[in-house]
């Protein structure tokens, strides 16, 4: 299976797309021993975690690099500038900026081709093909991990990889079309903050600073001065284009794209700063059997959970960092560190073949969760629920549905050792320097090797857990109260599924 893949990868495009000439045949052949080589050591001691050991507390790029098949390395080095050139130029150095218009135009050529790239290799979409969509938005480091640990999961030459963006960037856009393992669409949100920088759904002249009371914005007669939050805050646009990112993407891959038409199967959802196991997609496809056998309730399928020990945003934490994160923009991410005992994960393989099911609660299964058309349908015609509501995580705003508009609320199956990795250090809001960061990675592929042989369980155990009291709906988190934001949520809603 794995050496059917990683041969056609290499050697189709090289060898059997393009009839060439000798040399062509000559690095054919070369990359194809290269290839042979590599599978040899991995195919013989896959299983064997003997490697772990050489590996000890290194998380420098090279110990990373020494646990990436060579192959893959493209994926995590930029193409090396042409230095001849820049020698010899005086304009060569800095790249061409595209305009805010270009960006625009460019987006829309993009998002009315549709275009499916590697369906020539792969074959075309069916309607049960696993459909795997990543939001991403500016963090390339974390991008390229994710990229080599969905190049190394087995079965992953039979999906759709959706790539979504909110920010339009040439280098990311090099990097998602060398993606040469699965089939690859991109899309791009076309409301972006990037595109509309002095309007909204970007910051707009007319806007009500965050922080001034509701009656010194009547008398400033600033745009939104009726709508602060549920704290008393005004908008703030930065903040907002998450959630509004995650339901246009949702809308878009189930109702609107061609290449969905007739899709039943699953769409799992990533962001671009997770890192998947190799056996992600045997487990997903695991989950599904076994949730129609003996979880007939079971709508939600999630593969990562966050650990006790892995304490990201624990909830009082989170919204603690999140203020703390507001009054000081400054504060890097660096403030509000994971705190991640890794060292307590291995065991977690005890339970590799353990999930749980359990009502959907948004802190603890919003990575990597796989859900189908019929259940998004529910989603979809509340809507209102989602866009309406108060809090601008969209995950929260997911379980706000759940619990107050779907008939059946959103009852999850929930994998007890992780298969999708949270490897960002940074939020979303930081500067792309602060996250060059890759301690995690380091971390989890150790986490990985170790728990190698217990990967690809052939069945899962089911244990059943009604929700505790504590996850039960609270007040929102706010940063939603501005009616912009609720009709355009809304607005992104309106193409109806008609199928
Ligand atoms: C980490 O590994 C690199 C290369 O393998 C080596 O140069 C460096 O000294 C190592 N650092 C530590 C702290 O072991
Ligand atoms: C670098 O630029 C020179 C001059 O433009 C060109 O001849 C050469 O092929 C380029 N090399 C690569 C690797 O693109
Ligand atoms: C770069 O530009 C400067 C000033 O325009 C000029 O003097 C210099 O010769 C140029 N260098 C190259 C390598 O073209
Ligand atoms: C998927 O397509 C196949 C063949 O085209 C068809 O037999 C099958 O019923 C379809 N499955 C679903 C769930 O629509
Ligand atoms: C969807 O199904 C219809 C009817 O079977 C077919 O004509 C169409 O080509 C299919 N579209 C895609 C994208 O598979
Ligand atoms: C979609 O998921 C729901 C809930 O798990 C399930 O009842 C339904 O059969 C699934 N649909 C398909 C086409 O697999
Ligand atoms: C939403 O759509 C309505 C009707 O087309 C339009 O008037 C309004 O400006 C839109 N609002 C946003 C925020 O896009
Ligand atoms: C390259 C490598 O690590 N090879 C090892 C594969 O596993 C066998 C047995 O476990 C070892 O003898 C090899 O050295």
């Amino acid at each position: 299976m794995r050496g059917g893949r990683a041969v056609r990868i290499v050697v189709a495009p090289h060898a059997l797309g393009r009839r060439r000439t000798a040399s062509c045949l000559r690095t054919a052949i070369f990359l194809f021993l290269v290839t042979f080589v590599w599978l040899q050591l991995h195919m013989s001691n896959l299983s064997s975690s003997s490697h772990q050991d050489q590996v000890s507390e290194n998380d420098s790029s090279q110990a990373i690099l020494s646990m990436v098949p060579q192959v893959l390395h493209k994926f995590l080095t930029s193409r090396p500038r042409n230095l001849s050139q820049h020698l010899t130029s005086n304009f060569s150095e800095v790249p061409h900026q595209l305009t805010i218009e270009e960006i625009k135009r460019n987006i829309m050529k993009y998002n009315s081709a549709q275009i499916v790239h590697n369906e020539d290799v792969f074959g075309p979409v069916q309607n049960d093909t696993i459909i795997i969509v990543i939001q991403i938005h500016t963090r390339l480091v974390y991008l390229r991990h994710l990229i080599v640990s969905l190049a190394q999961a087995r079965h992953i030459e039979s999906t759709l990889i959706i790539f979504s963006h909110d920010f339009y960037d040439e280098e990311i856009n090099e990097l998602v079309q060398s993606v040469d393992f699965a089939k690859v669409m991109q899309i791009f949100y076309p409301h972006s903050i990037q595109t509309h920088p002095h309007e909204f759904p970007g910051e707009s002249p007319g806007d009500c600073p965050r922080d001034i009371t509701i009656e010194q914005a009547a008398i400033r007669k600033c745009i939104n001065a009726l709508t602060p939050d549920l704290y008393g805050h005004y908008r703030e646009a930065k903040f907002t284009q998450t959630k509004h990112h995650w339901w246009w993407k949702a809308n878009r891959v189930f109702n609107q794209l061609e290449v969905t038409r007739n899709h039943t199967g699953l769409v799992l959802f990533l962001e671009e700063d997770h890192f998947v196991a190799q056996d992600f997609l045997h487990i997903l496809h695991l989950m599904e059997r076994t949730a129609r056998v003996s979880c007939p309730s079971c709508n939600i399928l999630s593969l990562g959970t966050y650990l006790k020990t892995y304490n990201y945003f624990g909830d009082a934490k989170k919204k603690e960092a999140l203020r703390a994160m507001k009054r000081h923009q400054t504060v890097t991410a660096a403030a509000i560190p994971p705190s991640w005992t890794f060292q307590v994960l291995p065991s977690l393989y005890q339970h590799y073949q353990k999930a749980e099911v359990t009502p959907w609660v948004s802190s603890k299964h919003n990575m990597g969760f796989a859900l189908n058309r019929s259940v998004w349908l529910e989603l979809w015609s509340c809507a209102k629920y989602f866009c309406t509501y108060d809090d601008y995580n969209w995950d929260w705003s997911l379980q706000h549905v759940s619990q107050t508009c779907l008939s059946h609320k959103l009852q999850a199956m929930v994998m007890r050792g992780p298969r999708v990795f949270h490897i960002g250090e940074c939020g979303v809001h930081h500067k792309k320097t602060n996250c060059e960061s890759t301690g995690v990675i380091s971390k989890v592929q150790k986490v990985l090797a170790n728990a190698a042989r217990h990967l690809y369980p052939t069945h899962l155990t089911l244990t059943f857990t009604s929700g505790t009291k504590k996850h039960k709906l609270r007040k929102g988190n706010g940063g939603w109260g501005d009616v912009r934001d609720h009709q355009l949520c809304i607005n992104m809603t309106l193409t109806p599924p008609a199928r």
